[in-house]
């Protein structure tokens, strides 16, 4: 016995490096199943919600507004605004392309914001804005560009850049220490070329197409006239984020002092879509 125990470590010893490649590749298979069995069964759990209900998937709710993407914000508001039902879903955030939102609808997945806001406009008969004049149409389709594939890319350049995360981890026990998505959010603005410029520029800018919306805003309702649509949904989604999620940051001052009709905005959107805003927040740990 004590001769066969002695044989079988003395093995061991010999192959120690193949043993461990096995062990490795057996947990990694492991994991690798069991990530795919667990896929699987949310999209099972998904297609059993019932026929037109909109799974939203998106990060976990903020605890200063229901969600900490401005993007998933405007999706839940268009929502709201067209009366589609909904399911919110925080445990795959991230979608087809890597990015968050996106949706399962009828088991079928889609991302990108603004293209799922279009196919549930056709799907569901609530393009709000083709009611909307060839001009208004055009300057709806101009905000939203902006705010959505502009203003939310270098608002999170202040979130993980110059605030470091510090207002999304605020909650959790210690600060973060280290940029935390920083140098990914660096590297994308780089390309894009507002990354070059210094934070003082880059506030300069920000301030002059803040200036823009709320000039063409004026003293409206909403956008585009007295009724909300859709660019309405993008922009709530990002001034909102302003209003709450970015304390202390040149942008909060801009909508807060200097231009009030945007602040007004922000809360007659939420008044009119979000009366149970507070219940849909996360609540302080
Ligand atoms: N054009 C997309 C942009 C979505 C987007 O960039 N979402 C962010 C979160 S707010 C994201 O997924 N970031 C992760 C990444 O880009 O890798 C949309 O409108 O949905």
């Amino acid at each position: 016995m004590l001769e066969a125990v002695l044989k079988g470590c003395s093995w061991l010893r010999e192959n120690c490096e193949a043993v461990k490649g096995t062990m490795v590749l057996l947990v990694a298979g492991a994991a690798l199943v069991k990530f795919y069995v667990n896929r699987q069964n949310r999209r099972k759990r998904w297609a059993a919600v019932g026929k037109d209900i909109v799974i939203v998937h998106g990060l976990p709710k903020g605890h200063r507004t229901p969600n900490p993407s401005p993007l998933t914000l405007t999706l839940e508001t268009y929502l709201r605004l067209a009366k589609i039902p909904y399911q919110m879903d925080y445990e795959e955030p991230f979608g087809p392309m890597g990015k968050s939102p996106w949706i399962t609808l009828n088991g079928e997945e889609m991302g990108d914001s603004q293209m799922i806001i279009k196919m549930l406009g056709r799907r569901f008969g609530n393009d709000f804005s083709a009611k909307l004049t060839p001009e208004q149409q055009g300057a709806a389709r101009a905000f939203h560009m902006m705010v959505t594939e502009y203003l939310a890319l270098v608002f999170r350049m202040w979130r993980w850049v110059e605030n470091r995360g510090w207002t999304m981890l605020q909650e959790k026990p210690c600060a973060p220490k280290k940029p935390l998505k920083g140098q990914k959010i660096c590297k994308r603005t780089c390309i894009q070329g507002i990354g070059r410029h210094s934070p003082e520029e880059i506030h300069c800018i920000i301030e002059r197409n803040l200036t823009a919306i709320s000039l063409y805003l004026g003293d409206k309702a909403f956008l585009m006239g007295s009724d909300p649509c859709e660019v309405d949904c993008a922009l709530f989604g990002s001034l909102t984020h302003i209003m709450w999620n970015y304390p202390g940051s040149p942008y909060e001052t801009i909508i807060k002092v200097k231009y009030p009709n945007l602040k007004e905005y922000v809360l007659r959107v939420k008044e009119r879509l979000w009366p149970d805003w507070d219940q849909c927040l996360r609540s302080p740990k």
